[in-house]
């Protein structure tokens, strides 16, 4: 994904000059995040790639004949690997659905669109490169559609910003069309945390790699192995955070900032929230909408959700 420069640097001095550090999970997504975060849904302790995909196959026909069968648009915010989605697609019937998957990367629309045409050869594939709601309202056909948020993606969004995204969505669905959403539920944080600081160190590098992309990208000079990467979760909020650690007092200097920012021990920067929900806390994110909670799938641990909401 390539984000302007300059929006960049004017995030990181933001973030790095707050009283308490932060930096926007949003730049995790280079092209070594993207292939890192792939690497993070094939651990075993990351359970919420292989939880969803267990409601996708095992509840995928039930899924389909909840919703309108004919003339439907199957409508992907951010492309993913699409693996969990042909999970879910190969339960429609191909003459009369179409899937149009959404990213801001013109890249990942050209990886899924020539994957689903290998592994689905009979589905008709739409990829659009654009922002969501934008090229929602743009879809000019009069199809009912299916929107699928898949992947806890809503989880990295605090409260207020995700009910403004849900609101959003709202606002370009038409009645009688669904968003199908994929949620982590609250949980001990024994099963949470080892998910966001698992054992071969990828997350880790994950994380880290937000300072490794400003040296890259803003001539910075962080010294990685200074820094470490910092694991938090609250059973009661279902809130975990992620964070990156200075390990000792130390000063980097930012290139493209010109500027330099001082890191004291134990300082922490925050780069990550990983919501986990219950019902409770999803019908306060669309209590301001018109969308019905009509279904849930879940696991069969409870570990995690699918929802169709409904307009
Ligand atoms: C993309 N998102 C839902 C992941 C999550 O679980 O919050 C990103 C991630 N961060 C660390 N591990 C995975």
């Amino acid at each position: 994904m390539i984000i302007e420069k300059t929006l960049f640097a004017k995030h990181v001095d933001e973030g790095l000059s707050s009283k308490n550090k932060y930096l926007s999970s949003m730049y995790f997504y280079d092209t070594k995040g993207e292939l890192l975060f792939r690497e993070i849904m094939n651990l075993k302790e990351y359970y919420l790639t292989n939880c969803e995909m267990e409601i996708l196959s095992f509840h995928g026909n039930e899924i389909a004949e909840s919703l309108p069968s004919q003339n439907l648009d199957i409508i992907e915010l951010g492309a993913g690997d699409g693996i969990k989605t042909k999970e879910l697609l190969k339960h429609f019937d191909f003459n009369s659905i179409s899937y149009c998957p959404i990213d801001i990367s013109e890249q990942a629309i050209r990886d899924i669109t020539s994957k689903m045409k290998e592994w689905l050869p009979s589905l008709k594939v739409n990829g659009i490169c654009g922002d969501y709601f934008q090229m929602i309202s743009s879809l000019k056909s009069s199809n009912k559609k299916l929107i699928l948020f898949l992947g806890s993606n809503l989880g990295n969004m605090s409260d207020s910003q995700a009910s403004n995204f849900i609101e959003h969505l709202d606002k370009v669905m038409n009645i009688g069309d669904s968003l199908f959403i994929g949620l982590d539920l609250i949980k001990a944080k024994e099963i949470v945390l080892p998910a966001y600081n698992d054992n071969k160190g990828i997350t880790a590098a994950f994380n880290l790699n937000l300072l490794e992309r400003m040296n890259r990208e803003l001539n910075a000079n962080f010294i990685i192995d200074q820094f470490e990467h910092y694991a938090s979760y609250s059973e009661d909020t279902g809130i975990a955070k992620s964070y990156i650690k200075s390990k000792k007092n130390q000063t980097v200097f930012i290139e493209a900032l010109e500027q330099s920012y001082e890191f004291k021990e134990d300082e922490l920067i925050h780069t990550e929230v990983s919501r986990k929900y219950d019902l409770n806390i999803v019908r306060q994110i669309i209590k301001n909408t018109s969308l019905k909670l009509t279904h849930q799938f879940t696991d069969h641990k409870q570990y995690f959700t699918n929802l169709i909401l409904t307009k």
